[in-house]
């Protein structure tokens, strides 16, 4: 069965139906995956496309928010700026009741990225986002957790916005539907096992269209065959505790500066929590500042 297609209605404007939200819980049990036909408005999403190839285009993704860059498809973190702090976008009313049916109270944005598949990208290894383990010593051996966590709700999920039409030829990400509930075994499944036992979908559609994803569902983006680089928007979003294991070697994994923090509703700015500009830093004076980010700097993350 195909990864189920959630269309906001009418009757969702004023809070999401009874009928959209069984959809969304549904999906996201049986296949840790949903698409989203008409979340963003189309001016705005054409807004984000022209600040993110613009990055693209004078080299800022790769100077200054580079993650990782693996095979011709680079990762890099987006500063909240510009189109971002439109509160359509990271406050979107349709996205936010989404991410509290999933996780809420406790939720935030883990991290904002765009992943830019250059054309000639080769495919990219089946994997998770972000595996939990509760493996300990015993002795000199590794001992894996043995109960069956495949049943635990979802603690991390990312919003996919491909920010250009996608087909079979331009870098597709492909999902493995079914597949999060075998992440968090005490043995993971391995590649072959993944394939063998689940189907596959391609995430190819218009511009417009979007995906969310559970972090455990397995997913790989294809080669980019296209002469055109294939940009997609990954809007983390995880409850409060979770930290992303593939982003710790990063800092800061949401960027936004004090004063436009400041100027977030109230209501809103719980969302920003792991952004250094929502911290209180301590011990200012004697450490001269904490990792040079933190500092007394006024308007400075
Ligand atoms: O490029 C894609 O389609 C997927 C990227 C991805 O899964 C990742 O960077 O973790
Ligand atoms: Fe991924």
């Amino acid at each position: 069965m195909a990864i189920s297609n959630i269309e906001f209605s009418k009757k969702d404007a004023k809070g999401l139906s009874s009928k959209t939200l069984r959809g969304i819980n549904s999906g996201m049990k049986r296949d840790g995956a949903l698409i989203f036909e008409n979340l963003f408005p189309l001016p705005l999403l054409k807004r984000i496309r022209s600040e993110v190839m613009r990055r693209h285009e004078n080299g800022q993704l790769r100077e200054h928010g580079l993650v990782r860059d693996i095979g011709g498809r680079y990762a890099a973190v987006l500063p909240f700026e510009g189109p971002f702090l439109e509160p359509a976008f990271y406050a979107n009313r349709r996205l936010g009741e989404t991410i509290a049916a999933l996780l809420w109270p406790s939720r935030c944005i883990g991290s904002l990225e765009v992943v830019v598949s250059l054309p000639g990208s080769s495919r990219q290894h089946q994997h998770i986002d972000g595996p939990i383990r509760f493996d300990r010593a015993a002795g000199k051996k590794k001992k894996s957790f043995r109960g069956d966590l495949s049943d635990l709700p979802p603690y991390a999920v990312t919003l996919c916005v491909p920010l250009c039409d996608v087909d079979e030829d331009n870098g597709p990400t492909v999902i493995w539907p079914g597949s999060h509930r075998t992440a968090l075994r005490a043995r993971p499944p391995g590649e072959s096992a993944i394939l063998r036992d689940f189907p596959c979908e391609r995430m190819v559609g218009d511009f417009g269209r979007s995906f969310l994803f559970d972090f455990r569902t397995f997913h790989c983006g294809e080669p980019n065959f296209s002469r055109e680089p294939r940009p997609l928007l990954m809007f983390v979003f995880t409850r409060s505790w979770f930290r992303d294991p593939n982003l710790t070697d990063i800092y800061p994994n949401v960027v936004i500066t004090k004063r436009d923090l400041m100027r977030i509703p109230e209501r809103h700015r719980s969302l920003f929590m792991l952004a250094p500009a929502a911290c209180r830093p301590l011990w200012r004076s004697l450490s001269g500042g904490h990792r040079g980010g933190v500092s007394s700097r006024a308007g400075e993350w």
